[in-house]
């Protein structure tokens, strides 16, 4: 037996456990082991039942993502796991599975082939292979209909979703919660069932529904994944695969499984999905850091400024469980944004999210206050107030004079210097940047900014702190708007270019939906709020290069009052349901503007759209990663995809750059570069990977880079 897999004796009951940390995946050995294990069970007469458990924290979490891509590449191509399930299940021996954890994915999939399953109360099971652009490929999409109902099955293996143990156990999931210690209930539950016949799920068809009432359920489930995971192919080939497990004899419906599960394992999406999965682990390892880096205990904390992020923020934290002050300088603004607040909580109650109860304990973790007074006793502050130099100088400075020594001070800037920041302090390696996403209660990502000075101990207490947030936290370097908006403004700025130069409003928006993106870049500008890059535009005026080339309808529509969806009119006009519809006057102005200005006209085809806007936004994180500002090209692809709506199954900018070929998206730049002048210059770092033949993935690896 592989030692990935034991087998121990319990007084006539056999024990398997695996042992593979850190999750128990399905690792090369662990199929063999089991088998194994069935095999000497089989032989040994004084076994009468069987239970498999997962050694460590979990069950099993899923076949082993790393091995994918060696299928996929060609280098291994292994029996899969549908042998060893039909063993166990045709073992004349009761087999027990028992779960703590997670039983994800594969995990699930070898569960249901035990004839009986029990839990504790605190494991979850699950299919979520569509996360990673797959369908679950060990009959999963075949058994778990037979034991939970068709609704079910297509609920789990299309949004990938798991569910608690008492869910499982309502819909015949599980057969029984285990209080107490699993082993022991599992092998009392073994001794219960020893002597009764095994059941085998495949041949469990009561639950398989009838064609009327299933065809209703696969036809608004194919509506609903058309709208909710656009462009995703992974839960449309789950619903075909549950299909053919009402249609089709057990057999034949797992040969259509694996039809899907293999033409979905080797699409570009999936391999950019697992690409997102390992890259979000990756995230949280800095060099410099080591893990066992001490951090600062996080008690309590304030926010400086009750605006939509200041108000946001406090939220964040007060969901947390950290306790908050929440301080303006003004009470009106102050009860304005409490009000805010309080409209959020009702607003989610309202929607189910969370009991009235819950609602009104994270309220009460906010303390209000218009003074400085109980600012000495937090640990963390986090100023967010108006996005402007001299302001945030005045706040840090008041911040170091009444906080205690060790206070982390933090500021929320989208754009402006940490290190410019901290020397209004006496103490800059307790400054840090911590940039959130608006609306920040419910956007996931959080840059982490580190400045020259600040310390290890802060960054890794900043990184912890995003986790216990719910926040995935990407350490980036001090720059101009740091990787995500540093990245945004040649984004934007080629949108508006190609609006100048002849291309609609809405058409390009639509490429850059259809290519995937959350929403087009011109209807992006006008949820931020128009104005909020055109004041940015104004403080940083004094650094434009004379004779470079600037965009400037969107300024002069910040002249006209026109700031997005605030104040009904952007790009787009707005009724009072914020629904957008293009406004004929837009088009007259930027016409009648570009007219004075001189540009020249002309028809520009969405794949021009698609290219400008996004090569800009590669071409400007090549420059990062290669100045040391990302610590990987798989952060920046994190930045975009959890703060800028860049579609996951493309894997984020840069490796969507790889995909494309980095020899191609050189020469479309340097194309640019002819046409449209020195803001199109390629950075050095693609030119030269395009000329070694290597992708932004291979920088990360071979060279390492700081932030
Ligand atoms: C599948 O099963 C297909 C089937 O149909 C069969 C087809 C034949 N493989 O997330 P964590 C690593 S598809 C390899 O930080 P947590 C992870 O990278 C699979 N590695 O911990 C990390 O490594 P490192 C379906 C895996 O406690 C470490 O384990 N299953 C796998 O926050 C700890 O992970 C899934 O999609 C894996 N399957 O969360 C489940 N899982 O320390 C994917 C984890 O080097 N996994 N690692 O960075 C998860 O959702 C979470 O990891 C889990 C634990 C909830 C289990």
């Amino acid at each position: 037996m592989t030692d990935l897999v034991q087998l121990t004796r319990d007084n006539g009951i056999a024990v398997i456990t695996i042992n593979n940390p850190p999750v128990n995946a399905l690792s090369p050995g662990v199929p063999e082991g089991i088998s194994e294990a069935l095999d000497q069970i089989a032989l040994d007469d004084s076994v009468k039942a069987v239970v498999l458990i997962g050694g460590g924290r979990t069950f099993v979490a899923g076949a082993d993502i790393k091995e994918f891509g060696k299928m996929t590449s060609g280098r291994t191509r292994g029996a899969g796991l549908l042998p060893l399930l039909l063993k166990m299940e045709d073992s004349t021996k009761p087999l027990i599975v028992a779960i703590h954890g997670t039983a994800f994915g594969g995990g699930l999939e070898l569960a249901m082939a035990g004839h009986y399953r029990v839990a504790v109360s605190s494991a979850q099971v699950g299919q979520p292979e569509v996360k990673l652009g797959i369908i679950p490929g060990a009959a999963g999409t075949q058994r778990l209909p037979r034991l939970a109902g068709v609704a079910k099955a297509v609920e789990m293996c299309t949004t990938g979703n798991p569910i608690k143990a008492e869910e499982a156990l309502k819909f015949g999931i599980v057969d029984r919660i285990i209080d107490g210690d699993l082993l022991t209930g599992a092998l009392a539950f073994a001794r219960e069932v020893a002597a009764k016949p095994a059941p085998k799920t495949r041949e469990r068809n009561e639950k398989l529904g009838n064609a009327a009432d299933n065809a209703q359920i696969f036809s608004s489930a194919r509506e609903t994944v058309a709208k909710k995971q656009r462009g995703l192919l992974a839960p449309a080939a789950a619903i075909e695969a549950v299909e053919a497990a009402t249609k089709l004899p057990f057999e034949e419906g797992c040969k259509t499984e694996q039809k899907l599960f293999i033409e979905c394992l080797f699409s570009e999406q999936s391999k950019s999905l697992i690409h997102v999965f390992f890259s979000e682990r990756e995230v949280n390892k800095i060099p410099d850091i080591p893990k066992e880096t001490a951090v600062i205990p996080m008690k309590s904390a304030a926010v400086v400024g009750a605006g939509t992020m200041g108000g946001g923020i406090a939220m964040v934290l007060a969901n947390a469980g950290i306790p908050v002050l929440l301080k303006e300088a003004d009470p009106t603004a102050l009860d304005r944004g409490l009000a805010t607040i309080q409209l959020n909580y009702a607003n989610s109650v309202k929607r189910g999210r969370f009991s009235q109860q819950v609602a009104e304990d994270r309220l009460k973790r906010i303390t209000p206050t218009l003074t400085y007074d109980d600012f000495s006793k937090v640990d963390l502050v986090i100023e967010a107030v108006f996005e402007g130099m001299a302001l945030k100088k005045e706040v840090f400075k008041e911040l170091d004079r009444v906080c205690k020594p060790g206070t982390i001070l933090a500021s929320n800037t989208s754009t402006l210097s940490i290190d410019e920041i901290a020397s209004s302090t006496s103490r800059p390696e307790f400054v840090i940047g911590t940039h959130f996403f608006s609306p920040a209660n419910v956007m996931r990502l959080l840059e982490i900014v580190r400045g020259k000075a600040t310390s290890k101990e802060v960054i890794a207490t900043c990184m912890q702190l995003s986790k216990t947030i719910g926040k995935i936290g990407v350490l980036v370097g001090n720059c101009r708007g740091f990787v995500g908006n540093r990245m945004f403004g040649p984004y934007r700025r080629e949108a508006q270019f190609l609006v100048e130069e002849g291309a609609g409003i809405e058409a390009v928006d639509k490429a850059l939906s259809d290519f995937g993106m959350a929403m087009g870049p011109l209807a992006t500008g006008d949820l931020a709020g128009l104005d909020v890059g055109w004041r940015i535009r104004k403080e940083y005026r004094h650094l434009e290069v004379p004779g470079i080339r600037q965009p400037f309808t969107e300024d002069s529509l910040c002249e006209l009052g026109r700031y997005g969806q605030k104040t009904g009119a952007g790009w787009y006009k707005y009724d009072d349901q914020r629904r957008a519809t293009l406004d004929p006057l837009v088009d007259e102005l930027i016409r009648k503007w570009v007219a004075e200005a001189g540009v020249p006209q002309r028809q520009i085809s969405a794949q021009e759209i698609t290219d400008r806007c996004l090569y800009a936004l590669v071409n400007e994180g090549a420059r990062i990663l290669e100045e040391g500002y990302a610590l990987r090209a798989s952060d920046i692809d994190i930045i975009y995809l959890n703060g800028y709506g860049f579609p996951a199954y493309r894997g984020g900018p840069m490796w969507y750059a790889d995909t494309v070929g980095l020899k191609q998206v050189y020469e479309r730049v340097s194309e640019f570069q002819r046409h449209h002048g020195e803001i199109w210059r390629p950075a050095p770092l693609l030119k030269r990977l395009a000329d070694e033949g290597k992708t932004f993935a291979d920088f990360g690896k071979e060279e390492g880079a700081a932030a």
